[in-house]
C-alpha cells in the first residue's frame, strides 16, 4: 500500500496512530514499479464536501481510528493513492474533493482525464445533508459522464454518516433513499450501502465493493471450503493482510450472527493498533471457551486466516500445523496468475 500525499501530510500533524507499515509493495513516487502483470483498476470516491470520503479512505487503507478523522481538512482536488491486494490487483483510488469548483471542473475541463477507464465509482452521501436537490444533481452529472466514459463501471452508493441517524428511523430512512439511488440511476445499476465510520457497517461495504475487485474469487472460495472441509472447521475467512476487509469466506456450520465479519475485522484491527502503540506486532491469537476455538493466524503474504472449529477431539496443535501446511498452497494461489489451482491435500 502506498501513502498518498495527504495520508503523508496527515502523518507528519501527528494526525492520530498508524499502525503496523502497510504489507503490499509500494508503487510510483516511493520508486517501486509494477509488475507488468499487475491488475490496475481506477476506483473513483467522489460525493459532497464533508461526506466522509477521505475519512472512509484513511480508516479502511491508512489505519486511522474513526476519531482522528474529525481532524482532516477537505481535499483540494483530486488525491490519489495506490492500495495492493492479493498479488496482482491494485486499486488506484482517486479521492475527488467534493467543494462546489472542484465538482464543476470535473464535468468540464477535467472529464476524460476523471471519468475514463473507470472500473468503479463509490458515491458518498451525507445522510444528514440539507442540500438533497443538488447532492442528486452532482450524482447525475456524475453518472452521465462515466456513461459516456465507462460504462461498464460497477457503481455502489454509500448513505454515511448513519450513525447521525435516530437508530429506530435507519432501516426507513435507508430503504427509501436506496429507492431514490437505484431509480435516478438507470439504466445504470447501482448497489448501495449504509455506512458510518462509528461502527462495522464501512467493513461491510467495503468487502463488498474489493470482493468484487478480485479476480477469480470463485477459485479462491472453492480452495477455501476444500481446506474447511479437510479440517473439519465450522467456518474459515480469509482477510486482506493490510486492511482486515473479509475476502472470501466458507462456512460449514449455520452460525447465528449475520454481522460477524464485519465486527471481527472492526475488532482486530483496533487490536492490532493497540498492539502496535506498544511497539508489537499482531501474529496470531486463540480464542477458545466450551463451544468453539477461533485460531486467527498470518495466512500468505497477503491475508490473515481466521478458523473456527468446535470439534473437542481436535487439539488446537494440529489445527495450527494444518494451517501451516495450507500456507504454501495459497500462497500459490494468489502469485501473479491468480488462483487457478485447486488445493488438494489430505
Ligand atoms: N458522524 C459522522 N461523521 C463522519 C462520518 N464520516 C466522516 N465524518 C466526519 O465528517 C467530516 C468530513 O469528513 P471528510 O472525510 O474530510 O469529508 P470529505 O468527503 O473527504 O470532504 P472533501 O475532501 O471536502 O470532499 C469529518 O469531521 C469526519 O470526522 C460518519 O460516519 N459519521
Ligand atoms: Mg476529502
Amino acid at each position: 500500500m502506498e501513502e498518498s500525499d495527504s495520508e503523508k501530510k496527515m502523518e507528519k500533524e501527528n494526525l492520530g496512530p498508524r499502525m503496523d507499515p502497510p504489507i503490499g509493495e509500494p508503487e510510483g513516487s516511493l520508486g517501486w514499479v509494477l509488475p507488468n502483470t499487475a491488475m490496475k483498476k481506477k476506483v473513483l470516491l467522489m460525493g459532497k464536501s464533508g461526506s466522509g470520503k477521505t475519512s472512509m479512505r484513511s480508516i479502511i487503507f491508512a489505519n486511522y481510528i474513526a476519531r482522528d478523522t474529525r481532524r482532516l481538512g477537505a481535499t483540494i482536488d483530486v488525491e490519489h493513492s495506490h492500495v495492493r491486494f492479493l498479488g496482482n490487483l491494485v486499486l488506484n483510488l482517486w479521492d475527488c474533493g467534493g467543494q462546489d469548483t472542484f465538482m464543476e471542473n470535473y464535468f468540464t475541463s477535467q472529464r476524460d482525464n476523471i471519468f475514463r477507464n473507470v472500473e468503479v465509482l463509490i458515491y458518498v452521501f451525507d445522510v444528514e445533508s440539507r442540500e438533497l436537490e443538488k447532492d442528486m444533481h452532482y450524482y447525475q452529472s456524475c453518472l452521465e459522464a462515466i456513461l459516456q466514459n465507462s460504462p461498464d463501471a460497477k457503481i455502489f452508493c454509500l448513505v454515511h454518516k448513519m450513525d447521525l441517524v435516530q437508530e429506530d428511523q435507519r432501516d426507513l430512512i435507508f430503504k427509501e433513499r436506496e429507492e431514490d439511488l437505484r431509480r435516478l440511476s438507470r439504466p445504470l445499476e447501482c448497489s448501495c450501502f449504509r455506512t458510518s465510520i462509528w461502527d462495522e457497517t464501512l467493513y461491510k461495504a467495503w468487502s463488498s465493493i474489493v470482493y468484487q475487485l478480485i479476480p477469480n474469487v470463485q477459485q479462491l472460495e472453492m480452495n477455501l471450503r476444500n481446506f474447511a472441509e479437510i479440517i473439519e472447521a465450522d467456518e474459515v475467512l480469509l482477510f486482506e493482510r493490510a486492511t482486515f476487509l473479509v475476502i472470501s469466506h466458507y462456512q460449514c456450520k449455520e452460525q447465528r450472527d449475520a454481522h460477524r465479519f464485519e465486527k471481527i475485522s472492526n475488532i482486530i484491527k483496533q487490536f492490532k493498533l493497540s498492539c502496535s502503540k506498544l511497539a508489537a506486532s499482531f501474529q496470531s491469537m486463540e480464542v477458545r471457551n466450551s463451544n468453539f476455538a477461533a485460531f486467527i493466524d498470518i495466512f500468505t503474504s497477503n491475508t490473515y486466516v481466521m478458523v473456527v472449529m468446535s470439534d473437542p477431539s481436535i487439539p488446537s496443535a494440529a489445527t495450527l500445523i494444518n494451517i501451516r501446511n495450507a500456507r504454501k498452497h495459497f500462497e500459490k494461489l494468489e502469485r501473479v496468475d491468480g488462483p487457478k489451482q485447486c488445493l488438494l491435500m489430505r
